[in-house]
């Protein structure tokens, strides 16, 4: 990994650079930000899960986000809570540099034909979950409904979470293995892993696929997202990008 990286994908930032979850800034004060420079990704995580497996149960303030999400998913946000929604109040709204802005419900999308992929997870500090199903409507057949305009060259994603973002090129969101997803490991998505809509952006590393999705706003240039304004790539092709290499155990 890159020692110059201030902050990893799912992992606390500092307390300077931002104020939220307390918890979190409160646990990085006790394990000591001068530490964080030094360790492995795996070995903080590490580190970190030991800590928190003992705070497990008393903990109100989000501690026990990080630790993990079932079967192998870790359960990661950037903010300490986030609204529940259902097939009767979700909505995605798809709009910017298109001829026919749209809002979606949840039985909207339902409707819309369905794509389904069974690829790894590979999130950016080192976990992988194999052979994960996700299904779900293809971002490109929503662009296409939408008519994207000529000078379109990105699509930017917001998330009901009210702050993380991500960021596509034109090109990356029109691949027939990114979706818009409805159902993770052949069920609903429940709320700690996005739902009831995520994205699914399958070559890339797991911070590309934003849980929560509420928006899609095709622009001009590439407006980079939550993680992409601390240091990481928008090209996050597992392997080939500014995270770690696909080995899990390295
Ligand atoms: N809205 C939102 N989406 C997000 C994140 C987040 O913090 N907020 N974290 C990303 C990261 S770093 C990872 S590894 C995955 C984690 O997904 P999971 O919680 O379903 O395991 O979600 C990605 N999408
Ligand atoms: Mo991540």
């Amino acid at each position: 990994m890159n020692p110059e990286q201030p902050e990893e994908p799912g992992k606390p930032a500092p307390p300077t650079q931002r104020g939220t979850p307390v918890g979190r800034r409160v646990l990085l004060g006790t394990i000591g930000l001068g530490a964080l420079g030094v360790v492995t990704a795996p070995t903080l995580q590490r580190a970190l899960e030991g800590f928190l497996g003992a705070a497990a149960g008393k903990d109100p303030t989000g501690l026990t986000g990080l630790l993990p999400n079932g079967g192998g998913f870790r359960y990661y946000s950037v903010t300490t809570s986030v609204p529940h929604k259902d097939a009767s109040n979700y909505r995605l709204t798809v709009g910017g540099l298109v001829d026919r802005p749209k809002t979606y419900s949840l039985d909207d999308l339902r409707a819309l034909p369905q794509t389904r992929l069974v690829k790894d997870v590979q999130c950016v500090t080192g976990w992988r979950v194999p052979d994960t199903p996700f299904e779900g409507v293809r971002l490109s057949d929503l662009l296409d409904a939408a008519g994207v305009r000529s000078g379109a060259g990105a699509v930017h994603f917001t998330c009901f979470d009210g702050a993380y973002t991500e960021s596509l090129t034109l090109d990356q969101a029109r691949r027939s293995d990114v979706l818009v997803a409805l159902r993770m490991q052949d069920k609903e998505i429940g709320h700690a892993h996005g739902g009831p809509v995520r994205l699914y952006v399958a070559p890339m590393y797991f911070y590309k696929s934003a849980k929560w999705l509420s928006g899609i706003t095709v622009t001009e240039h590439v407006e980079r997202g939550y993680w992409e304004h601390r240091g990481y790539d928008v090209d996050a092709w597992v392997g080939k990008s500014n995270g770690r290499d696909d080995d899990p155990t390295s």
